[in-house]
């Protein structure tokens, strides 16, 4: 049987984590967020966390190089998974590329790119009230916010037509409850 491969797309605030949680629980998956990864690199005060650590704060994003090799890291330490949610990744063209090879290579494809909509001043806003309690220094300034989306629609939207291409696209409404959209979710994975 093929692995359950998922790609959670959106732009910053989607809920791309949030419903990353439900998604590993339910099928059983394992989560690789390169957010939570780079984060993590930057609380142990690694050398790839000091460099990541500026443009995340800027709201930029940080070099393929740098993303790539800790997908594949992670990837070749988890060689048994029933599947991936890849939550926040691929964010460019040259890093969707690299995960086709890197899945190729195991025969074991993406199966489905599943696209959380929600509009920009909805985002804006749950981000800075996400700020308002996580600490976390790119949700604490509307401008930050707001460079964030735009490398986004700069950056990572173009990816919608690179996994239309190849069939995958899913789009799908993200303003609701948490239910709700776990819901829409669910049925798009079939
Ligand atoms: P990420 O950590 O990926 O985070 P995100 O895009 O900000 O958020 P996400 O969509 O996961 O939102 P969440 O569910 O938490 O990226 C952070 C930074 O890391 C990037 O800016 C970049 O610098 C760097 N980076 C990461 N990956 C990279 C890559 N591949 N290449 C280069 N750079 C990379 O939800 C947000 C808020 O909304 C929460 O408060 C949540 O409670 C709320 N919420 C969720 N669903 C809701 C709903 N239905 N209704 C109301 N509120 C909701």
């Amino acid at each position: 049987m093929s692995n359950l491969n998922i790609v959670l797309f959106g732009p910053p605030g989607a809920g791309k984590g949030t419903q990353s949680a439900f998604l590993i629980k339910k099928f059983g998956l394992v989560h690789l967020s390169t957010g939570d990864l780079l984060r993590n690199e930057i609380k142990e005060e690694t050398e790839l966390g000091v460099a990541a650590k500026e443009l995340m704060d800027r709201g930029d994003l940080v070099p393929d190089r740098i993303v790539i090799g800790m997908i594949r890291h992670k990837i070749e330490s988890h060689l048994d998974a029933k599947g991936f949610v890849f939550d926040g990744f691929p964010r460019t063209q040259g890093q969707a590329e690299a995960l086709d090879e890197m899945l190729g290579a195991k025969s074991q494809p993406i199966v489905a790119m599943l696209a959380l909509e929600v509009p920009e001043k909805e985002l804006v806003e749950r981000l800075i009230g996400r700020g308002a309690t996580s600490g976390r220094p790119d949700d604490r300034d509307e401008a930050i916010i707001r460079n964030r989306i735009r490398e986004y629609e700069t950056k990572t939207s173009p990816l919608k037509s690179y996994y239309q291409a190849q069939g995958k696209y899913k789009g799908i409404d993200g303003v609701g409850s948490l239910e709700e959209i776990t819901a829409r979710l669910v049925k798009a994975i079939g």
